[in-house]
């Protein structure tokens, strides 16, 4: 029987079949696309599930090809990686101005994940309901300003007040998966529960002493919405990106990737080689300084793991 994870603990899976939710566990390895994965199941899977015979428990068998998933990682053991959520039709990074700043390096992290996929990405800034001083104004107006010429959307919303998110929200998630991701403590859980009341997700204070978000949501997991599904995710604290050859990185730059080709150098990896077609653009202030800093940065990182 076919169904779709909806949440993973690591040790237990809950799977959506045409006959209701079952509870599953895996059986034996599954080893999968070379990668050394932390869950070697993630939400959003579609996979096959049998009962095993003679008991009340469901096992995995087989997990279906991914069409695409959002990875990062592992924070504590780099050499491995941890799929975010698969098979996803939209991600949305909820980011917030402080308490805690989401960077904007963090970003361009994420959403090199997403262009890896084609994956349609919206960048939603939450806890607008705040007072905000002249810096912080500032960077909601850079945020703006770097993304949306890129063409991403950038919303800014309250997930808790009166904000009405229903009528802005049920639109974009008709009949789509989509990803909520972002930092601990930026409101995701929040906005979900506001969605969709019934998920009752556990939401938790910023510690006040670090001003950092504690973790509250440990598990992954996925909710019904209009056809669709939303899924909560736990908070990511830094995003290293991951399988992507310094040739390549730049194809996950929208405004890169539309000069590509035309450097001197077909192996051009825009950092200083002459005839650069994106350093020329970047001196004509076609692509941002800041965009370019962190796709510096990201080729850097990436020379350290290898
Ligand atoms: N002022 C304000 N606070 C908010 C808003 N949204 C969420 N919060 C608060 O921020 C804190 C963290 O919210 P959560 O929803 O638990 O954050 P999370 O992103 O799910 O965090 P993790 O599960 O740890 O990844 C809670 O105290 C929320 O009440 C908002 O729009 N405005
Ligand atoms: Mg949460
Ligand atoms: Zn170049």
């Amino acid at each position: 029987m076919q169904g779709r994870v909806i949440k993973s603990t690591g040790s237990w899976y809950l799977v959506k079949t045409e006959s209701g939710l079952v509870k599953s566990r895996l059986r034996g390895k599954f080893k999968q696309d070379n990668l050394k994965l932390t869950n070697p199941i993630a939400v959003g899977d579609y996979v096959t599930v049998a009962k095993e015979e003679g008991q009340p428990t469901w096992t995995i068998d087989e997990i279906l090809p991914r069409e695409n998933y959002i990875i990062r990682k592992s924070t504590r053991k780099s050499h491995f990686s941890h799929i975010i959520a698969s098979n996803i039709d939209q991600a949305f990074l909820i980011v917030t101005l402080k308490n805690p700043r989401t960077s904007l390096g963090f970003i361009d992290r994420f959403l090199v994940s997403t262009e890896s996929f084609r994956i349609p990405a919206t960048i939603i800034v939450n806890k607008m309901d705040l007072e905000y001083k002249g810096k912080d104004l500032e960077y909601l107006q850079d945020i703006h300003e770097i993304y949306e010429y890129l063409g991403y959307d950038v919303l800014e919303i309250s997930a808790l007040g009166e904000y009405d998110l229903k009528d802005q929200f049920l639109p974009l998630l008709r009949g789509k998966t989509t990803l909520l991701s972002g930092h601990s403590g930026v409101g995701k859980s929040t906005l979900l529960n506001k969605i969709i009341p019934e998920a009752d997700q556990f939401t938790q204070e910023i510690s006040k002493f670090s001003s950092k978000g504690v973790h509250t949501t440990t598990f992954a997991e996925m909710f019904d919405i209009d056809g669709g599904y939303l899924i909560d995710t736990p908070g990511i604290k830094e995003f290293g990106i991951l399988d992507v050859s310094d040739y390549e990185l730049s194809h996950y730059f929208p405004e890169m990737r539309k000069y590509l080709g035309q450097c001197k150098y077909n192996n051009c990896r825009h950092i200083n080689e002459p005839g650069c077609v994106v350093l020329e653009k970047l001196e004509e202030g076609h692509i941002h300084p800041y965009r370019y800093d962190s796709y510096i940065n990201i080729l850097n990182e990436e020379d350290d793991h290898r």
